[in-house]
């Protein structure tokens, strides 16, 4: 069996901003999900997980577009892309899938999105050469969209497809979805400034299958439409005053001024400026996902608050919201004190305790034996 494997992400800064058309600015973690796979000629799908063991799923390749619903929901998205590549033409004969996460799941780490592009990368190695990563990415997030149903954009399944160990990734989501372009990769060497990125799970697991984003989606969606452009990505700040209802003209303000700042840091970033001066956008962010988006949470709120309290120079929840993970921005040294202060804020708040790590941007899905 040959082997493939695709990375988790944190995102530096750019929140419910890539389903408006907008910008984002991600990493690829270390972390990843590995896919063992073989070709096979009977028409088959065999699945397993060695994080589900006893629930291996076998099907055949001509059911799975009526199956779905019948399948456990973890098995969803990587038979979820072996369908998505059988209705977009690709013949594929028959496959074993092994499958190993090492991304947490449920910790806004973009599990999810590892698993799919694992498995994507691994069919067309083995199927559809012919499929550029923009395909890819639209595959395996059409497989997490329709199949495994849970309606995300495409900041993780970028991420996890093009990102370079020691950048960061600046995208344009209008630009790249309809014409391939806008995208670059910014150094982001945060050893060579004395930094560390710190992730604290919360352990608050976070759900994207349930209500909560459809919704900030469909409100952006809304905002958009009472102002008349195609997305919030249009709007600008002047135009708030517009959008009647108050709930709807906050998570306007969020798009808008997120926007803003991915591409206040992506300048910073590539202009090689000291990291430490994105530290106070980081943490404008976080308060606007809290304040005009609200879709943090008490134990995310107290991660970012107890690691600025110890010195950190940014922090922000990451992902989705509603649990999962932050980030803090800190000095190499802090690094250990910042994450006891949070794990004491959490102690002292009745949460259970965090886990908290060290991350370096790392590579995209690739092979890897
Ligand atoms: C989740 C989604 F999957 C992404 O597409 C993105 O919208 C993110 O939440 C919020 O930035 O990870």
């Amino acid at each position: 069996m040959r082997t493939w494997v695709a990375p988790g992400r944190v995102n530096i800064i750019g929140e419910h901003t890539d389903y408006n058309d907008g910008f984002v600015l991600p990493i690829a973690l270390p972390l990843v999900t590995r896919c063992a796979a073989e070709p096979t000629a009977d028409g088959l799908v065999r699945v397993e997980s060695r994080q589900r063991p006893g629930e291996a799923v076998r099907i055949g390749i001509d059911e799975l577009a009526e199956a779905r619903e019948r399948l456990p929901v973890w098995a969803r998205y990587p038979l979820g892309v072996v369908a998505e590549f059988v209705r977009r033409g690709h013949i594929v004969p028959g496959l074993v899938l092994e499958l190993d996460g090492a991304v947490p799941i449920g910790a806004g780490l973009s599990s999810s999105a590892a698993l799919s592009c694992s498995v994507a990368v691994a069919l067309r190695d083995m199927y559809a050469p012919s499929v550029a990563d923009r395909e890819l990415i639209d595959i395996a997030r059409a497989a997490e969209n329709d199949y495994a149903g849970a309606p995300t954009g495409v900041l993780d399944q970028s991420a996890a497809v093009l990102c370079t160990a020691g950048h960061a990734l600046f995208l344009d989501v209008r630009r790249f979805t309809t014409a391939d372009a806008g995208y670059e990769q910014i150094p982001f060497d945060l050893a060579a400034f004395g930094l560390e990125l710190l992730v604290v799970d919360t352990g608050q697991p976070h759900e994207l299958v349930d209500g909560g984003y459809a919704r900030r989606r469909a409100q952006c969606a809304a905002a958009a439409a009472e102002l008349g452009v195609p997305a919030l990505r249009d709007a600008e700040a002047a135009d708030l005053e517009r959008i009647a209802d108050p709930v709807a003209r906050r998570r306007a303000r969020h798009v808008i001024t997120e926007n803003a700042r991915v591409v206040a840091v992506a300048e910073q970033l590539r202009q090689g400026a000291d990291p430490r001066q994105i530290g106070s956008v980081l943490s404008a962010g976080h308060a606007s996902l809290r304040d005009d988006f609200e879709v943090s949470t008490d134990a995310l709120d107290a991660a970012v608050t107890a690691a600025l309290d110890a010195g950190a120079h940014g922090a922000r929840m990451v992902g989705g919201g509603f649990g999962g993970s932050a980030i803090a921005l800190v000095d190499r040294e802090r690094a250990e004190a910042v994450a006891a202060a949070v794990g004491d804020r959490f102690a002292r708040c009745g949460f259970a305790a965090p886990r908290t790590f060290v991350v370096v941007p790392a590579d995209g899905a690739r092979r890897e034996f």
